[in-house]
């Protein structure tokens, strides 16, 4: 396979190690719909110029959106923006504080002028599926497979047994 194709689209920073774990999800999501990623852990606060330097060189390597993931007083994902014109997608990690609320506020309420995407709390997967959707906008073969996993996801519940009695026609 050519270098470009195997080239990471989709660059993911977590503030930490402690949230490879949530944030592996994602990895496994966007290895299914055959999207090329990375994950780094780089803090904000303890490595900022690691970071700056992280960002600053992702787009010429092919990195087309970032996911960032931190928890606490999370300031990662917006400082992942304030560097880049390419989208950015936050992610809440849960912490000990409400389940993770001092994630969510610390990410979803960034200022005008630097947006960053937030998904729920732990949301890893659906940050995948944000980052791939906007890459389909330009890749129609990736369209078809994120069809076909929201296709496999509305049968697998329509099969469920629970819902046999349903499907008989009225
Ligand atoms: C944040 O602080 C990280 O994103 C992590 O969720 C949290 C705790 O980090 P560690 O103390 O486990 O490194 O920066």
């Amino acid at each position: 396979m050519a270098e470009h194709e195997t080239a990471a689209r989709v660059g993911i920073v977590c503030g930490s190690r402690s949230d490879f774990p949530v944030m592996e999800k994602a990895v496994e999501l966007l290895g299914r719909l055959e999207v090329p990623c990375e994950m780094h852990a780089i803090s904000a606060h303890r490595a900022p110029d690691l970071l700056f330097r992280f960002v600053g060189g992702a787009e010429a390597r092919g990195i087309r959106v970032f996911i960032a993931a931190a928890g606490g007083a999370a300031h990662l994902p917006g400082v992942v923006a304030a560097k880049t014109i390419l989208p950015v997608i936050g992610v809440p990690i849960p912490t000990q504080v409400a389940g993770g609320l001092d994630s969510l506020l610390s990410i979803v309420q960034m200022p005008k002028g630097i947006p960053v995407a937030t998904v729920a709390v732990g949301g890893a997967e659906n940050a995948a599926l944000l980052a791939a959707e906007i890459l389909a906008l330009s890749d129609p073969a990736l369209r078809g497979r994120l069809q076909a996993y929201r296709d496999a996801q509305t049968r697998s519940i329509e099969e469920d047994e629970t819902n046999a009695d349903l499907r008989r026609a009225p």
